[in-house]
């Protein structure tokens, strides 16, 4: 059990690789010894690979991972796998649970991939968020379900080329929140947007950037599992993607949002919390990618499981601790490192 004084994390000391560490000298994730817990021989049907899954706890107590599931021609579709305790036993559906309908929304023509759940109190629905992927390029899609079984399709909120977007569970200042990223003329940086309805957006704004140079998450980031809302903020895990000579290299960084306007960065840290080591991460159909869509978070309201992604192949798992990422990032934050365009907009640069 973890010592940590900071924090009441559970943390495996005998886990390897991660060497970013708490002030204590612990892991800020601890990858499950069962990993990968979902892979392909899985499957109840023939596939590719499962990976970048959307994940929710459900009012029973189970968790559910809605996986992209690749399937071999190389296109996606969503599947929910549940589980009691989130490591095991995997009850999969037997066909896909959500699958890309082009006849109706020509956007999914290539697929759907990497869903962002969001349980929204307020509609007493999840509402998903996922990649539309057609010859304009990835989209941004809604769908809303109160069971994983049958969907309200919203087809795209966020046109072409835009993903890695989540929905935040609660209207902020009367509007819903979406964090998103665009590729535009500007980069590939995290931006905000508003609608009152869900099917309206504007008020468009970036929230944070792609560094530049030599940084670990220089040219392009995007949103990894939905931001957690604790007392300091919206507690936000992002990907830098730093290309090498020899390929990509998918990290994850955090960031802090203010509550009322989380449009405001407070904080951004400075070095990568989590990055490709284990076997199973280094390696597969891509390698050197770690990327969570989702999380659970423990009755404990500290205990955080993070499901994510490895190296587009399968899907893995690792825990740490709320207070101690909230700690980490209040002392390896440089509070000049949130939005710089914003900046150079103002000084005309
Ligand atoms: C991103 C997304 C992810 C994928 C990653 C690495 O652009 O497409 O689905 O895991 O690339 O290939």
């Amino acid at each position: 059990m973890n010592s940590d004084p900071n924090t009441n994390a559970t943390a495996d000391t005998n886990a390897p690789e991660c060497h970013v560490e708490t002030r204590t000298g612990l892991p800020l994730f601890t990858r499950h010894l069962n990993n990968p817990i979902l892979t392909q021989s899985d499957w109840p049907y023939p596939i590719n690979s499962v990976f970048n899954a959307g994940v929710v706890k459900l009012p029973d107590g189970d968790t559910l991972l809605l996986c992209r599931v690749e399937d071999r021609r190389g296109l996606s579709h969503l599947c929910a796998a549940r589980s009691t305790n989130g490591v095991d036993n995997w009850r999969i559906d037997a066909t896909p649970t959500l699958q890309a309908n082009p006849r109706e929304y020509p956007e999914e023509i290539w697929g759907i991939e990497d869903p962002r759940i969001t349980y929204v109190p307020e509609l007493d629905q999840y509402a998903v968020v996922y990649t539309s992927f057609a010859r304009g390029g990835p989209g941004v899609s809604l769908a809303m379900t109160q069971d994983f079984k049958t969907f309200e399709r919203y087809g795209v909120i966020m046109q072409p080329e835009d993903k890695d977007a989540a929905l935040l569970p609660r209207r902020v200042n009367g509007l819903w929140a979406l964090i998103h990223r665009p590729v535009t003329t500007l980069g590939a940086h995290m931006w905000i947007s508003y609608s009152p309805d869900l099917r309206h957006w504007g008020g468009h704004k970036i929230i944070i950037e792609a560094r530049r140079g030599g940084w670990w998450d220089a040219n392009k980031i995007g949103l990894c599992s939905p931001p957690i809302e604790t007392p300091s903020g919206w507690l936000t895990i992002y990907h830098g993607v730093r290309q090498t000579a020899s390929g990509s290299i998918y990290r994850l960084g955090l960031a802090l949002f203010d509550l009322d306007k989380p449009e405001i960065c407070l904080q951004r840290g400075d070095s990568w919390i989590f990055g490709p080591e284990a076997n199973y991460e280094r390696n597969g159909d891509v390698k050197d990618v770690v990327f969570p869509c989702g999380q659970t978070i423990d009755d404990d309201g500290d205990t955080i499981h993070l499901y994510y992604g490895v190296a587009d192949s399968a899907m893995a798992l690792a825990t740490g601790s709320i207070r101690s990422l909230l700690a980490w990032l209040a002392v390896n934050s440089s509070p000049s490192h949130g939005n710089t365009f914003q900046r150079d907009l103002v000084s005309g640069r």
